[in-house]
């Protein structure tokens, strides 16, 4: 007993001189990124909060609040400014603290970077709250938000490209001074994750800036509505491996290291990020399998190439899973699931991320029940849907990005993950698994039975199956009450770690590669040849379907017509 009140991070902590930290310049910088997210993480859950009592109907919002305005604020701060914010900061603290610390020019870019972000989330956060851009994260059209809004995410996107930039520069700066050697394992992620998201968002700032800008100043009349679907999904299916992606760099970088163990094999590690760069992008179509306006045959290919990206997730998997054994048998595990015991379960940097991986099996399966081009029929828009993305994103990722923040926040400001904090973690994390158990199965069940995502109890009328669907709201409320405690604690364990938490040094873990590991191939450090490959990938992927939607549209049936 006396042995579990041990500290549970000092014998992690690097006491040691010469410990690599992320410099004071950078960890200013970082923590900038941090304030905004957490910020948004805070409102944007408790919009959460009341979407589940207004859909259960237990609660009533109060004029002049709408269900779809708080349901914008949430998806908004929560998956685009929380995500983008956490996600710039945690890449310039790991390039930071893997090649260097970043350059006086590099940092002037991240602060131009994050200023970009921060008016624009300002302006976007504005326009929600006055109701005059209730179109949800997604802002389809024909929906319409006022100009300001599409502004304001604009700046966003400007902004995340700046930021990474110069992320990316430290990481060709190191690779100039340290010629033939492999660069650092998280720094060269970060710019894998970089490029995905500069390609990716691609289609979103041709979507923006060309046509829903445009349309919502008057100086067009109206928009092709499925083009500009098609431009979200080129960039909304890539987003989900923008947020995934920082969560496999902690998991193969410094979950090894918070177990003791060794990476198990940078070139696969290496491997699956460039597959996530080449497959994420030309797969968004399956967010629109069940579209009319687009012929199957470009739908089929997408479906393949969906499989494609689930490949780096299962050698992902594959590699965690090597890892966890390799340490259990170093500590003299026996039999096939011996090594789970001797994982360290009560220290919560490692024990909230593997709730995280847990979460994000019954998670990428059901994406594969989504992908799977028929069956998609079944899910597609109820709230299956919603219950994935709780998986996926608010759990596996979102569980892991926590997990993070309980030793990179201290060894940003400073300070030290006490064993008292740590209990909480331990304790957060529990109350997020409990929440998402209970809300997310609800969703999928309630999904199943054909209950539409995006609506209200008071929207079904007195239809029959609405009894059915009421009871599954009623335990997602539940559910969601447990998620937002979870969100409260997690931000007092930050406000802690900020501001109150005894000073002292905290390890930024970064795990070795095991010796038996095979070389790396230098092929997938070289970007030039995984870009022409994405290239025809996307232009295989997107030539005809584009085409056809415009030639195809009603706006160009007189010919080749954009507006
Ligand atoms: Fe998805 C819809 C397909 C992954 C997020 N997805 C969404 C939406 C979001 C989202 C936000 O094909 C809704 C968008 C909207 O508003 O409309 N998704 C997939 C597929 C995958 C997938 C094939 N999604 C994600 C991830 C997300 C995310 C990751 C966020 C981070 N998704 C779809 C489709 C739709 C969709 C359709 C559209 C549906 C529709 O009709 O609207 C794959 O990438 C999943 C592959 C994952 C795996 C799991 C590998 C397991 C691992 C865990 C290892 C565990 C360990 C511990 C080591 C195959 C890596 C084990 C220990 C033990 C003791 C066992």
């Amino acid at each position: 007993m006396r042995k579990q009140k041990q500290k549970p991070t000092e014998k992690f902590t690097a006491k040691t001189p010469g410990v690599l930290k992320v410099n004071e310049k950078d960890a200013r910088l970082v923590m900038a990124h941090m304030y905004v997210a957490f910020l948004a993480l805070f409102l944007g859950g408790a919009a959460g909060l009341l979407q589940v009592l207004v859909r259960s109907g237990l609660f009533e919002l109060p004029a002049p609040f709408g269900y779809y305005q708080i349901l914008t604020i949430h998806g908004v701060l929560l998956a685009l400014i929380f995500t983008t914010f956490f996600i710039m900061g945690f890449q310039a603290a790991s390039v930071s603290r893997t090649s260097g610390a970043l350059s006086t020019k590099q940092r002037i870019i991240g602060w131009i970077g994050f200023w970009m972000m921060t008016i624009g989330t300002i302006m976007a956060s504005i326009m929600i709250l006055t109701n005059q851009a209730s179109v949800l994260y997604t802002f389809y059209a024909p929906l319409q938000a006022h100009w300001i809004f599409y502004l304001g995410l604009a700046l966003v996107v400007v902004g995340s490209w700046i930021d990474s930039l110069g992320h990316c520069l430290r990481w060709e700066q190191w690779r100039k001074e340290h010629p033939h050697q492999t660069s650092p394992l998280m720094s060269y992620m970060a710019v894998c994750n970089s490029l995905l998201w500069f390609v990716a968002t691609l289609g979103v700032a041709i979507e923006v800036v060309f046509f829903l800008l445009p349309w919502s100043l008057g100086f067009i009349e109206r928009v092709n509505v499925l083009l500009t679907r098609t431009l979200f999904w080129y960039f909304g299916h890539a987003l989900v491996y923008f947020w995934l992606l920082p969560a496999y760099m902690i998991w193969y970088c410094v979950i090894p290291k918070i177990i003791g163990g060794k990476i198990f094999s940078d070139g696969l590690a290496r491997l699956s990020f460039i597959m996530f760069v080449l497959f994420s992008i030309p797969v968004g179509l399956h967010h629109q399998l069940t579209e009319p306006g687009i012929d199957s045959f470009s739908k089929y290919i997408q479906v393949v190439l969906t499989m494609m990206v689930v490949i780096p997730s299962l050698i992902t998997a594959f590699s965690m899973l090597a890892t966890f054994e390799m340490r259990g048998r170093e500590l003299g595990a026996k039999g096939l699931f011996g090594w789970l015991r001797k994982l360290p379960w009560k220290d919560a940097r490692f024990f909230a991320p593997f709730v995280g991986m847990l979460a994000f099996v019954p998670g990428g399966a059901g994406g594969i029940i989504n992908a799977s081009f028929q069956m998609n029929q079944v899910v597609h828009n109820t709230i299956w849907v919603t219950g994935h993305f709780h998986l996926t994103l608010a759990t596996t990722v979102i569980l892991t990005l926590f997990g993070a923040s309980y030793w990179l926040i201290p060894h940003l400001t400073g300070r030290t993950f006490t064993s008292s904090l740590n209990v909480l973690g331990i304790i957060q994390t529990v109350c997020w698994a409990i929440g998402m158990a209970i809300m997310s199965f609800g969703m999928h069940f309630e999904g199943l039975t054909g209950a539409p995502r995006r609506s209200t109890f008071s929207d079904y009328g007195g239809a029959e199956i609405a009894k059915t669907w009421a009871s599954y709201q009623l335990a997602e409320a539940v559910g969601g009450t447990f998620l937002f405690i979870g969100i409260v604690l997690f931000l007092y364990i930050s406000v802690k770690l900020i501001w109150f938490a005894p000073k002292g040094e905290q390890d930024f873990p970064i795990a070795e590669v095991a010796p038996q590991a095979e070389r790396t191939p230098p092929i997938l450090e070289n970007f030039k040849v995984w870009i022409v490959v994405l290239t025809a990938l996307i232009l295989i992927a997107y030539t005809f379907p584009i085409y056809s939607i415009i030639e195809n549209s009603p706006l160009g049936s007189k010919g080749f017509k954009l507006w």
